[in-house]
């Protein structure tokens, strides 16, 4: 009987954990837009092996970048001049935060991918992880990897100026 109550109640309550998983960033201009875990699992996806002190797990998910996108950040072409001063400040719900630099979440930039992973090894992350991690291919220690990330805030650090040129 008792089981049957947790059983009905864990039915009601695991639909609405799987909405509340979303994101929120701020752009640099302070606009905040929430992007939902469903909106993420569309984007085009990049699988990569990470090695945290030895151990090693396959993460999947969208290029940082991409997400960022949908909060306007500058991609591609736009991402020049003013807009390599932009910080992303990455920020999880036990109080952790780490900083990356807009220019090397670019695939055009850095061949090292920084993804928001919402899978490892094939499977949805757990609750230790999940429902975001930030994952960098290639750092050599798992510390800018964060867990369980609920916002990210896009932070220009620049006077806005600089010398024009032909090419970034
Ligand atoms: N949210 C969050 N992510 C975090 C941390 C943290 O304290 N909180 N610690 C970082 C550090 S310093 C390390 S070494 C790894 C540890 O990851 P693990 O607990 O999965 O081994 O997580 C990184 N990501
Ligand atoms: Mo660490």
């Amino acid at each position: 009987m008792r089981l049957a109550v947790l059983l009905a109640a864990a039915a009601i309550l695991a639909p609405a954990s799987a909405l509340a998983q979303s994101i929120a960033i701020k752009g640099s201009t302070g606009q905040i837009v929430t992007v939902t875990a469903a909106e993420v699992a569309k984007l085009p996806r990049v699988s990569f092996l990470f090695d945290a002190h030895g151990q090693k797990h396959t993460y999947e998910g969208p290029l940082l970048l991409d997400v960022l996108a949908k909060a306007g950040a500058p991609t591609g072409k736009d991402l020049h001049g003013p807009a390599l001063a932009n910080a992303v400040v990455v920020r999880a719900s036990d109080g952790y935060a780490v900083v990356y630099g807009l220019a090397e979440l670019d695939p055009g930039t850095r061949a090292n991918r920084v993804i928001l992973a919402d899978k490892a090894d094939g499977a949805a992350l757990d609750a230790k992880d999940g429902p975001f991690k930030v994952v960098a291919e290639g750092d050599l220690r798992p510390a800018r990897s964060a867990r369980l990330v609920t916002s990210i805030e896009i932070v220009n650090l620049g006077s806005g100026r600089g010398t024009p040129h032909s090419h970034d």
